[in-house]
């Protein structure tokens, strides 16, 4: 087990703004419920609960009078805010684990890890790109933007958050279980030529083939590698409690193997588990699976 003995901070960002659909603002919560700290106690972490990060709805902190980016300010500050967080977790050693809350909180994540860790990679595991910008997103919700601001491109107040930190490298990035993407977003991933596991993939190499290609993508020229996972990755009958669910999805077994070959690669050093949405998900079911995907992360064996 890589990880063991390691210092581990968990941190919830009950954000639902970047969705504008409520529900996954309860995903830290319910993560919680399904047994997170005692689970990841039990394989020998100290685990420091950071609580939750605030975040403020109201209707006046709506779009952004210059654009159609919803909520825009609010999930700026916020971000902002989980940036300082995750990059003093990383100053003080210990694993930033951050838990969704919509998407739109892997800008803020990823810009803290970013002023530590220039050249991080980065698995996007997401059923969607996630590489909107304003001027090719069909909805103006931000967790559609998160990868692409994360690389440098969309609004300036999404890419500034974190204070001019580094971009992702689109060389450093891997998505796996794409299966929705928009018009622009496949010019964007086709432009940038970056490395995009498909359903397509998944089902003719492998998950295990996707895994070892993914993981050579993410090591080759980084230091560390965040790994940031959208329950909708899943298909949605083993993660039903989701925001924005897509049929013919990766299932909880290739899931949880694709994690314990990530804990196995030794590599991992940040991670976020997001769009957990309670309101739509049966028993639990979303969040209990989240923490089964989070422990295999974390090293996990059944034997
Ligand atoms: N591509 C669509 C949009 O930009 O509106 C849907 C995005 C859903 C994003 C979810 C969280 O991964
Ligand atoms: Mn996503
Ligand atoms: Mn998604
Ligand atoms: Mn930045």
């Amino acid at each position: 087990n890589p990880h063991l003995g390691k210092h581990v901070s968990v941190i919830g960002v009950p954000m639902d703004l970047g969705a504008d659909r409520r529900g996954v603002d309860m995903g830290p919560s319910a993560i919680r419920c399904a047994g997170l700290e005692q689970r990841l106690e039990h394989l020998g972490y100290t685990v420091r609960d950071e609580g939750d990060l605030i975040v403020r709805r109201a209707k006046s902190y709506g779009a952004a009078p210059e654009s159609n980016l919803k909520y825009l300010y609010e999930i700026v500050r916020v971000n902002s805010e989980l940036a300082e967080a995750v990059a003093g977790m990383v100053d003080q050693g210990r694993f930033p684990l951050v838990l969704g809350g919509d998407h739109s909180i892997a800008i803020g994540t990823l810009a803290g890890v970013l002023r530590r860790k220039p050249s991080v990679g980065v698995i996007w595991y997401d059923s969607h790109g996630d590489v909107n910008t304003a001027d090719t997103s069909p909805s103006g919700n931000i967790h559609g933007m998160a990868l692409a601001a994360a690389m440098g491109y969309g609004h300036p107040a999404l890419v500034g958050i974190g204070g001019g930190c580094p971009s992702v490298q689109p060389e450093h990035v891997a998505i796996i279980g794409a299966r929705s993407l928009d018009p622009g977003e496949q010019r964007f991933l086709k432009e940038k030529g970056m490395a995009v596991y498909t359903m397509h993939e998944v089902d003719k190499l492998g998950i295990v083939r996707v895994m070892e290609l993914a993981l050579e993508r993410v090591t080759r020229g980084t230091s560390g590698v965040h790994v940031s996972v959208d329950l909708d990755g899943l298909d949605p009958a083993d993660a039903p409690g989701v925001g924005t669910p897509v049929a013919a999805g990766i299932s909880l077994r290739e899931s949880l193997l694709a994690m314990e070959m990530l804990s196995d690669a030794g590599v991992v050093t940040s991670a976020e588990f997001v769009e957990v949405n309670p309101a739509l998900d049966i028993r639990n079911r979303t969040a209990l699976a989240a923490v089964e995907l989070i422990t295999s992360l974390f090293g996990e064996k059944i034997l």
